[in-house]
């Protein structure tokens, strides 16, 4: 077990292990505990990095979530989860809670595995409400009526179309369901869309909120109504929301009972509201207007985007520190950013779309430079592809930059919309490879093989910055079909990078090195991890030769005749899963061809990765500069042997 240290804790934090220990808590003493809560998060993330500003943002919530309702029996399912902070350290989590994020310590995601409290691993956004029903619906299969099933969903997931289907199907499922909208008009960016203007609307409205109390009132008397208060009490509400907001309220046209807006900072108030809902049977909403970044001043007031993982601050003065090391090599995604603005001021067809990761692409800067040509579609990947190719079919050049492990969300709109016509849409995906501190739900380990089978698609992946730049730039040469680049979190190698462009052979790799003994096949990233371990076999007097493929699809079939036929042994290495990726595309190769070298194949293994640093999760899982060495040494001492001549 890792070492954890120890942090203070206030008078009333220190009393509760669980939620047992908060429930005997006086409603009075909510307000405090928060207080304590809060600080502890402050101590613990200052040092320690990972999610912030959307853990402060809901201190409140959790800890009247947990006093009101039965958990672990009734089930809370956070959206996310990057917001569980609070919820970790009070269902028996505490004292581990300094081990966050790092490598055998606490998942920074809700994980089944790691808590009974977590009922629901998450990561990815918007799933909430269709997991929370799935488990009322079981519920009530089950003859339970009793377990109340709540979903905490913020404004930002509440715009994707899986939360929309969750919604549309729990209106016509008597359940127990509640779900809470955590509003705090942000997603990591600022939210998008017309529901976010919607919201704005409900929260706004002085006549709707003043009449709100009234609603209150009926129902704070629900039970002198006797059988008919669920009747009158509805009847009331509905006829005040109706007037006040229009025909329309989104929520209730869906079936659902709509509450709120209520100030989600208040905890006493939020708890006395969560005790009067949990009495209503059926979907309800409870609408929470909450702050990002609560209770920490230079959160709340600075920048909420840079707040919401800002790395290691000084809690004092809210100075973030970064690490003032020599000049680094710019991130790939930075790379990403400034390549799409220089090639579309040429260009005039190319646009640039996110699905709500506009900081984390960098497309940022796009939008400040071109807001016209750049879209943030908020959480909603499948709609961001489908998008792109509608664009993609009036002759616009959508560069549309997804996460590899968000991609898997839009597989089908891949496939159906853009592959299958054949429409020219480049496809960034960063984070490919193992992301680091995030851990499984975020690793990008599947895109190259599930790229890979789809016809038309070319499949690439740059080894450094420069390749980057190619690559993007090649993409948006005409006709090119859909295109994917993936590249990884993090830095390049490059200190000068901004090179020339210039146009690459599709399906053509490089010739790093030549050799006699051995030849090396990466693709992408970890091409420097062999760049590397040359210096160890040259010290060795091995003559190892390696290949940068750049293309898992089309394969540079010329080359790897030259290759199958000269070298006995192959090594091939990726930042993707072994199962279908770019070395099982060698072993096709070589199937369809009649090659038999031996091959040995270096990437991610057939598991779930958990988290760590990216070092340490290269190394783990044997393909980091180390692995190789040692891998040339298993096959040199071995003597894998080519079976043809
Ligand atoms: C499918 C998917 N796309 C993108 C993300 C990246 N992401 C993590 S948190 C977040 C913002 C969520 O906004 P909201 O639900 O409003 O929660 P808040 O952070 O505001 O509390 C995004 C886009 C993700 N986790 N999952």
């Amino acid at each position: 077990m890792i070492k954890n240290k120890k942090y203070p804790q206030g008078e009333l934090l220190r009393q509760i292990n669980n939620p047992e220990d908060l429930r005997k808590l006086n409603i009075n003493q909510l307000g405090q505990l928060c207080k304590e809560l809060r600080n502890y998060i402050v101590d613990i993330v200052s040092e320690k990095g990972g999610h912030f500003g959307a853990s402060l943002g809901v201190v409140e919530l959790t800890v009247a979530l947990h006093y009101i309702f039965n958990t672990p029996k009734d089930q809370l399912v956070w959206d996310v989860g990057h917001q569980a902070y609070g919820h970790k350290i009070l269902t028996g989590r505490k004292e581990q809670f300094s081990t966050n994020r790092i490598k055998g310590g606490l998942s920074g995601f809700p994980k089944r595995s790691e808590s009974v409290y977590d009922t629901f691993g998450v990561g990815h956004a918007s799933t909430s409400i269709s997991a929370a029903l799935g488990m009322a619906i079981a519920s009530k299969s089950n003859g339970d009526q009793k377990t109340q099933h709540i979903a905490v969903i913020g404004d930002g997931s509440m715009t994707a179309g899986i939360a929309f289907e969750g919604l549309n199907h729990a209106g016509v499922e008597n359940t127990n369901l509640l779900v809470i909208l955590n509003d705090n008009c942000m997603s990591i960016d600022p939210a998008v869309g017309a529901l976010k203007e919607y919201l704005t609307d409900i929260s706004t409205s002085k006549t709707y909120n003043k009449a709100r109390n009234k609603i209150w009132k009926v129902l704070g008397k629900i039970s002198q109504f006797g059988p008919n208060a669920q009747a009158v009490a509805k009847k009331v509400e509905g006829a005040v929301k109706t007037t006040l907001l229009g025909e329309s309220n989104y929520f209730e046209s869906l079936n659902f009972r709509y509450f709120g807006p209520i100030d989600g900072h208040d905890a006493k108030h939020v708890a006395e509201v969560l005790k009067d809902l949990k009495d209503i049977p059926g979907p309800k909403i409870l609408h929470c207007l909450t702050k990002k970044g609560k209770g920490f001043s230079p959160a709340e007031k600075g920048d909420s985007t840079t707040w919401h993982a800002p790395g290691v601050f000084d809690k004092e003065t809210g100075e973030l520190i970064k690490n003032k090391t020599k000049q680094k090599p710019p991130k790939y995604q930075d790379v990403f950013g400034e390549t799409i603005i220089e090639l579309a001021k040429v260009n005039e067809n190319i646009v640039g779309v996110t699905p709500a990761m506009l900081t984390g692409s960098s497309l940022n800067k796009m939008m400040i430079e071109m807001p016209n040509r750049t879209y943030d579609v908020g959480i909603a990947e499948q709609h961001a592809v489908t998008f792109s190719a509608g664009m993609a079919t009036q002759g616009k050049l959508p560069f549309c930059n997804i996460y590899s492990s968000f991609m898997q969300r839009a597989y089908d709109q891949v496939i159906h919309d853009v592959a299958l016509q054949n429409l020219n849409v480049v496809f960034c995906l960063d984070r490919g490879g193992l992301v680091g501190a995030d851990g499984a739900t975020h690793h990008g380990a599947f895109d190259i093989a599930f790229f890979r089978c789809i016809p038309n698609m070319i499949v690439s992946a740059p080894m450094n910055e420069q390749d980057l730049r190619n690559l993007m730039y090649t993409a948006q040469l005409a006709n090119q079909g859909p295109f994917s680049i993936r590249y990884p979190r993090g830095n390049g190698v490059m200190i000068d990078w901004k090179t020339p462009f210039k146009e690459l052979n599709i399906g053509i790799g490089e010739k790093i090195k030549d050799g006699d003994d051995i030849a090396i096949l990466s693709l992408g990233h970890p091409g420097n991890f062999v760049i590397k371990a040359q210096e160890t076999f040259e010290k060795e007097g091995l003559n190892i030769a390696h290949y940068d493929m750049r293309f898992a699809k089309p394969l540079d079939e010329k080359k790897l005749h030259k290759i199958c036929k000269k070298f006995n042994s192959i090594i091939t290495i990726e930042d993707g899963c072994l199962q279908g990726g770019f070395g099982s595309a060698i072993l096709e190769f070589m199937a369809n061809n009649n090659y038999r070298n031996a091959v040995k194949r270096l990437g991610i293994p057939d598991k779930f990765i958990n988290h760590g640093t990216q070092t340490e999760l290269h190394h783990d899982c044997e393909y980091d500069t180390k692995a190789i060495i040692k891998s040339v040494h298993e096959v040199l001492k071995c003597g894998m042997v080519s079976q043809v001549g």
